[in-house]
């Protein structure tokens, strides 16, 4: 197995930036713009090597800083079912993309060959795009509408969701009572937003998306009659569903799913950490408060549904006003698993799934907004510090383990009868930019907005 002609001279031409160690972070490279031509020209030999490994399948490059501004830049690679690029990799795309010598590229290349093509499989089929459906919307802030108006600046889903403020563009909207959506540069974020009779905006977050998906496929659960998994004596509720969220979701939401008795679990933020997490459940539903999020059916469950449904449509089970509500039941979620992108959070199939459960429910955005919970206000800061690194967290990033006495003063804060009820806080290195983040949520605005201050006195 031999590396192309001229391709180390190819890749020599372009060094990497100087001094500046890249790292494949939680999605991918980030950077200033400027630092990663080296990168994005290895990215694109690194895809090769990876459909080699993947027997020859179509591999994506997301190009693009996500909800970042237009200064920053970066690149994701993304498997063939869709996904984030298998973990394993990561550490090869780091390698690739810090090679400086004439050696070390070789080295490194003939070493990815050799891992990706022990067999030289042969190329399987790539699968047809499907034809793309239509749906009626209204674009605002789009290139053509202004030619200086540059991605995700005063709009976006980060700009919308972090600054809890409309986009660009909203400023005739009191009064309609329209519903708005928006996504982030590489359309895995969404959030919702609307002005109320008052003219006053709301925001529908992530966690908002988590607990209208788990409401309805639970009721859809429920009256669909399924039968529990295994041969006999089980019960329905034997079927293992969950809702995964991380410390960024808004604590009235953790609340609400709990009480209605959908367990709730916590995972490291990031797509591939609540993914895998969401994995282990028949039906696991996560969305980060950011908008990042889909819902995952497991193999059993998959297959459950499906044969259930053919043994209602075949009679089996008898023609009753029972079997008439199953049967909808059973074909909601049959519908559900077939819209839901189950590779990865995609905005536009959770729209999609958003505007039909909407219309089931019968609901506009302000019934959504009200009829399930009312988000604590929360308080969001970012601190630039000498070195990140030197904090650490625990798992699921609810407590700082390092440096030592940071949570304790952490806990002091929030046990204080200053921030009673609901007051919480937790700090976290960031995975994407250099700085630290606190998140407080308390039971109002000010007493939010305080506790954050004095966690991060407590971080300098
Ligand atoms: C990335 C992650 C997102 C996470 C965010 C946290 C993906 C596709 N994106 O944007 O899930 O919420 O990082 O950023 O995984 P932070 O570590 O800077 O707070
Ligand atoms: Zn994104």
């Amino acid at each position: 197995q031999e590396l192309p002609p001229g391709l180390i001279a190819e890749l020599m031409a372009v060094p990497p930036p100087n001094g500046k160690k890249l790292a494949y972070g939680t999605a991918g490279f980030r950077d200033t713009a400027t630092l990663l031509d080296s990168t994005f020209q290895r990215m694109g030999v690194l895809a090769a090597l990876r459909s080699i490994a993947c027997g020859g399948q179509v591999i994506g490059l997301m190009v693009t800083a996500s909800h970042n501004a237009v200064e920053d830049n970066g690149v994701k690679m993304i498997d063939p079912a869709g996904s984030m690029l298998a973990i394993e990799w990561e550490g090869h795309a780091a390698t690739l993309a810090n090679a400086r010598t004439e050696e070390e590229l070789k080295a490194i290349l003939i070493a990815l060959l050799a891992i990706a093509a022990p067999a030289f499989p042969s190329p399987s089929t790539p699968t047809p795009p499907r034809p793309p459906a239509r749906l009626n919307v209204t674009l605002v802030n789009t290139a053509e509408e202004e030619n200086t108006l540059y991605l995700n600046d005063k709009c976006g889903a980060e700009f919308v969701q972090k600054g809890q403020q409309p986009p660009k563009g909203m400023e005739d909207e009191r009064d309609k009572g329209r519903r708005w959506a928006s996504f982030d540069g590489d359309a895995d974020r969404l959030v919702y937003h609307f002005y109320d009779q008052e003219g006053k905006w709301h925001l529908l977050d992530g966690d908002k998306m988590a607990v209208l998906a788990a409401d309805f496929l639970m009721d859809a659960l429920k009256e669909s009659g399924l039968p529990p998994p295994g041969d006999e004596g089980g019960q329905a509720g034997d079927w293992k569903v969950a809702v995964v969220q991380t410390a960024y979701a808004n604590g009235a939401s953790t609340r609400y799913l709990r009480d209605k008795g959908i367990p709730v679990v916590f995972a490291k933020t990031g797509v591939k950490y609540v993914h895998h997490e969401a994995e282990k459940y028949d039906i696991g539903i996560y969305f980060e408060a950011n908008g990042h999020g889909t819902v995952i059916f497991g193999e059993t469950m998959a297959k459950a549904i499906l044969s259930h449904k053919e043994k209602l449509e075949k009679g089996v089970v008898s023609e009753s006003e029972v079997s008439k509500k199953e049967k909808i039941a059973t074909t909601r979620l049959v519908c559900a698993q077939q819209l839901i992108n189950q590779a990865v959070g995609d905005a536009m199939s959770d729209l999609l799934f958003v505007e039909a459960v909407l219309r089931l429910k019968g609901w506009d955005i302000a019934d959504w907004h009200k009829g399930l919970y009312t988000d604590l206000p929360s308080k969001q800061l970012k601190l630039q510090v000498q070195d990140r690194t030197v904090m650490s967290c625990n798992k699921d990033e609810t407590r700082a383990m390092t440096p030592g006495g940071l949570q304790e003063a952490l806990d002091v804060l929030m046990a204080s009868s200053a921030v009673a009820p609901h007051g919480r806080v937790f700090v976290r290195p960031s995975g994407t930019e250099d700085v630290v983040r606190v998140y407080a949520e308390a039971a109002t605005p000010e007493i939010a907005a305080q506790l954050a201050l004095d966690a991060s006195k407590i971080v300098y």
